[in-house]
């Protein structure tokens, strides 16, 4: 955006009044952009530009510089409902209303605390955010993408080993998302999700990992390892739940496992 501002300035060789909103400022990014006709409102609560779909961040500058308003978009979603079908926690709760409590995107960023137990099996893997509603979208199919360096992919990023992360510690995590937005989950936030992801990927090989969490620092990791290893089930992922249940002394971890030593096997695939 400075970028931006400083090429107006240059193509209109006099200074203009300028400031700069970017995502996390008092201002209400969507709703700037649907006035600012960048595209128009999607059922799943995203602005969907004409060309780039909805893989866009938004921003703002405000001027004094007198505009012309550009003339109305005049798309819409028509009878499109993809993005509602398709939400896995059925957070799309109405065209263009979202529950926030239960979106994926929500629980593996922004809350801090357990995630609740209904809802856990429903994350499926992703353990930052979620882009399901975005995926199926129809126009997104046909979006061209970015040329832009900061936006291209970043080696490992996309699809982290899973497992390694439940090794990290503070310097560990603080070094490897260091200019990333995932730090905003914190490393309590990232293992407790990376457990229920382990949790629904359901695979045997990952019980090691998971025992080894059920003496993670953290209450909350503890908490959704815990969880995971109960859906995953099993000789060994039981003794380590039997074991830990004799060693723990947090009210809630215990109350997590006493539940998951009862928890009949995940069916795959619910
Ligand atoms: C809080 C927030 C979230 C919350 C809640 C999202 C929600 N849908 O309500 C959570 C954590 C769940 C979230 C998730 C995501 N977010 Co978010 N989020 C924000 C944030 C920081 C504030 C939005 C907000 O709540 N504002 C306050 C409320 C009052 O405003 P509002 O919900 O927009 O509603 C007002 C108006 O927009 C308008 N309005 C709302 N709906 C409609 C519908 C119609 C038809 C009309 C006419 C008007 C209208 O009326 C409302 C009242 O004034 C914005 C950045 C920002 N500063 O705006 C990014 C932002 C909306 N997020 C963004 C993104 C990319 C995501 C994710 C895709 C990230 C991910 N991969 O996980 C997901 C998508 C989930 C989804 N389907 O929406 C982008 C959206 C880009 C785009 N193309 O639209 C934004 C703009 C960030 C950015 N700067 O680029 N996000
Ligand atoms: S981001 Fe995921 S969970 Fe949230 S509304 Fe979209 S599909 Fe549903
Ligand atoms: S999936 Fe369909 S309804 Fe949802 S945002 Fe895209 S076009 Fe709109």
């Amino acid at each position: 955006m400075r970028r931006f501002v400083d090429g107006l300035q240059e193509r209109l060789g006099t200074p203009v009044k300028t400031r700069i909103f970017v995502d996390d400022g008092p201002m209400n990014d969507r709703a700037a952009a649907e006035r600012a006709v960048v595209g128009w409102f999607g059922k799943n609560t995203n602005i969907i530009s004409p060309g780039f779909g909805s893989w866009i961040f938004l921003a703002q500058v405000v001027t004094d510089l007198e505009l012309t308003p550009d003339a109305p978009l005049k798309k819409t979603c028509g009878s499109c409902v993809r993005c509602i079908d398709d939400c896995p926690t059925g957070a799309i709760v109405a065209p263009y209303v979202i529950d926030n409590r239960r979106c994926i995107s929500f629980l593996t960023i922004e809350l801090r605390g357990p995630i609740p137990r209904e809802l856990r099996p429903l994350v499926g893997d992703w353990v930052f955010g979620c882009d399901i509603c975005q995926d199926v979208c129809p126009v997104n199919r046909k979006a061209s993408t970015s040329s832009e360096p900061a936006f291209q992919r970043r080696h490992d990023f996309s699809a982290p080993e899973l497992m390694p992360l439940l090794d990290l510690d503070q310097e560990g995590f603080s070094q490897r998302f260091r200019n990333s937005p995932i730090k905003r989950a914190k490393l309590e936030g990232l293992q407790r999700n990376v457990c229920v992801a382990l949790g629904n990927i359901g695979d045997q090989g990952s019980v090691p990992a998971l025992a080894k969490a059920l003496g993670n620092r953290s209450a909350l990791v503890r908490m959704h390892a815990a969880w995971a290893l109960g859906r995953i089930g099993g000789e060994e992922a039981v003794a380590a739940l039997r074991e830990a249940l004799t060693r723990e002394v947090d009210g809630e971890v215990l109350e997590e496992l006493r539940l998951a030593v009862e928890m009949p096997v995940a069916a795959s695939g619910d």
